[in-house]
């Protein structure tokens, strides 16, 4: 049943737990097309969260600053195409929490290791902040920071685990958040990782 984290917030606890099998050997599929890397922050900082997308356009970040892209800086190819599972698990979640006919173009894939974390943020590279973002947690377990709409509202805790979909829109779209390091772990179907997927309409 979804769970209303926040208004526009709504947490699918286990929802692609099904699906997870198909989901981790696409993940393997578009990566062995567009490696995982750890990008470069236009701070001069490297990612502690390593990368890979697929889809129409991806966001990355380098020197420069961050942006969506429509080629692998990488190779310099297109990014490899949206996996037919991602498609429809991205929608079904969207629909399960309200939106109808979410058809994203980009999915950004975090793979967290034992020690990584995503420092507190907003997503703003996106054109319409009217358009929800679905992701999805696979493999071991992160705490979630959830905060305000400014960064001095003190964000909160929220545990996600293997399977659990969030899907963020309304007013909790522009919310500041972040992952917390990341614990050593093992899990059946990621080993020492924790993966996420991010669905965006970016264009
Ligand atoms: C993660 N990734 O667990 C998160 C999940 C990212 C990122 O933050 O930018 O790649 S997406 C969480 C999210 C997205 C949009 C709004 C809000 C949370 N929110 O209002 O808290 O790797
Ligand atoms: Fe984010």
């Amino acid at each position: 049943a979804p769970e209303p984290l926040a208004p526009g917030a709504v947490v699918l606890r286990g929802y692609a737990a099904g699906v997870a099998g198909a989901l981790l050997a696409a993940i393997t599929e578009v990566a062995a097309g567009a490696p995982f890397r750890q990008m470069k922050t236009p701070g001069g900082y490297t990612m502690s969260v390593a990368m890979t997308g697929c889809g129409e356009v991806c966001w990355v970040t380098d020197q420069t600053g961050y942006r969506y892209q429509a080629g692998d800086p990488l190779s310099g190819q297109p990014w490899p195409a949206m996996p037919e599972p991602f498609l429809r698990l991205a929608g079904e979640a969207a629909a399960a929490a309200g939106y109808r006919d979410f058809i994203p173009d980009a999915c950004l894939i975090n793979r967290y290791c034992p020690g990584s974390r995503m420092s507190l943020h907003q997503d703003r590279d996106e054109r319409d902040f009217d358009q929800p973002i679905v992701s999805v947690s696979l493999g071991l377990p992160a705490t979630f920071q959830f905060g305000g709409e400014t960064r001095r509202v003190r964000p909160v805790n929220v545990p996600l685990s293997h399977g659990d979909v969030v899907v963020w829109g309304g007013p909790a779209r522009l919310r500041y958040h972040g992952v917390l390091r990341l614990k050593q772990g093992w899990h059946p179907l990621t080993g020492e990782y924790r993966y996420n997927l991010t669905f965006r309409r970016a264009l």
